[in-house]
């Protein structure tokens, strides 16, 4: 029995709680103090390769001190680095993440299109040169009442947008 808690403990803490990493570890980076966790529909944060060096990632979404919501990558490897989006220089132009409501990941391997150009389109309607085969883990993003988002995925060193409708 006390072997069995003891086997329970240890996968527990090999397996901390996304609100334990952020309490104990990520809260601590120094360019996220103030800041406080944006809860999105649960899941709130997504776990993934998007960076393709094979260490799995984190994104997740936290609140400033004036309530504008960004979007963060921890993106683990030899060298732990951050990508903020919803700053001055966001790709997409955005200063505020908070529409996103869900929060999931599309995973490597997938083929992605934007579904809304000048309308609906469907798979059959999009050009070969426009779908897009996930090379590494994506983040999709989804606000319910207007049926808006997006895919977020890294691609030759840059983020780009897939418009969803
Ligand atoms: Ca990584």
């Amino acid at each position: 029995m006390s072997y069995l808690l003891l086997l329970l403990f240890n996968l527990y803490s090999l397996n901390p709680s996304f609100e334990e990493l952020w309490e104990k570890d990520f809260s601590q980076i120094p360019e996220l103090e103030g800041y406080q966790l944006f809860p999105a529909e649960a899941p709130s944060f997504v776990k993934g390769d998007f960076f393709g060096d094979g260490i799995s990632d984190w994104a997740f979404l936290v609140k400033d001190s004036i309530g504008q919501v960004q979007l963060i990558y921890i993106n683990e490897g030899e060298k732990r680095q951050l990508h903020w989006l919803g700053k001055e220089n966001d790709p997409f132009n955005l200063s505020d993440y908070s529409w996103a409501q869900v929060f999931q990941k599309a995973s490597a391997g997938n083929v992605l299109w934007a579904n809304y150009v000048d309308g609906y389109r469907d798979f059959k309607e999009v050009p070969e040169s426009e779908k897009v085969i996930l090379e590494y883990d994506a983040l999709y993003l989804h606000l319910r009442e207007a049926c808006g988002g997006g895919f977020i995925y890294w691609q030759n060193g840059e983020f780009h947008w897939l418009q969803q409708e």
